[in-house]
């Protein structure tokens, strides 16, 4: 399709890119990422490059598995010179919404350890304002036992919080790190920054799905094949 198509050129452009032998890399989560690690593995493997990789989610750690690439996690490699990751959207700062795969936390984690963040999406990401066209709220990973509280504080913050169902389990989504996800829906437009901190220090909110600061550079497959470049 031509989404995928899309996800496929940004993910090629960002190995190309920004993956070189002997780089410590964090790798993402959701579906572009895949498109990413399958390049990645071809590059490793056709140019015998030396690829440390570390995981945000048992997903990625899992393609890294699957993909023969090398396993590492951040006790053994702290500090990253790149993370290539995917977004659910992206606005002209680099602001960025993720968690629509609920691995924002691990994610936010890895960035953080990382000298690059590297945003990979398909042109639906692509927006002037956050909430433009991602209508599912900021994912907020929440401790179980506070969720109804910390709904309410959200609620006074003028968001509309929804908790997040399983699809294939019954009852709540649980994360890799044994939380719940609060999706926080949103209409205005927001000073992301101060909402993160104000998200971050209500008690019960483990991590949020903004991305205040953290990428670098993005890259948007797009209808055409093209591939926009944001810095
Ligand atoms: O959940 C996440 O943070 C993912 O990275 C998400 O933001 C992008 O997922 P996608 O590549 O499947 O759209």
């Amino acid at each position: 399709s031509q989404v995928e198509q899309a996800k496929d050129a940004a993910a090629l452009r960002a190995v190309r890119e920004h993956v070189y032998d002997g780089c410590r890399l964090g790798v993402g989560s959701g579906s572009t990422v895949v498109y990413a690690v399958k390049h990645l593995a071809e590059l490793v493997t056709t140019a015998g490059l030396n690829v440390t990789c570390v995981p945000t989610s048992f997903q990625a750690r899992q393609l890294i598995i699957e993909h023969g690439l090398h396993l590492s996690d951040l006790s053994q490699t702290p500090e990253l010179d790149v993370v290539i990751d995917g977004a659910d959207e992206c606005d002209p700062q680099l602001n960025l919404i993720k968690g629509g795969g609920g691995c924002q936390l691990q994610e936010k984690i890895v960035a953080a350890c990382g000298k690059k963040m590297v945003v990979i999406a398909d042109y639906r990401k692509k927006s002037q304002e956050l909430g433009e066209q991602w209508k599912k709220g900021i994912p907020i990973e929440v401790v179980p036992m506070a969720y109804v509280p910390v709904m309410n504080k959200l609620r006074s913050y003028g968001l509309e919080p929804v908790l997040r169902m399983a699809q294939s389990k019954a009852g709540p989504v649980v994360t890799d790190n044994s939380n719940f996800v609060v999706d926080a829906k949103f209409t205005a437009p927001h000073n992301w920054e101060l909402l993160e901190t104000k998200l971050c220090r209500t008690p019960g909110v483990v991590e949020t799905g903004l991305f205040v600061g953290f990428a670098s550079v993005a890259y948007f497959g797009m209808k055409d094949g093209s591939v926009s470049v944001l810095h």
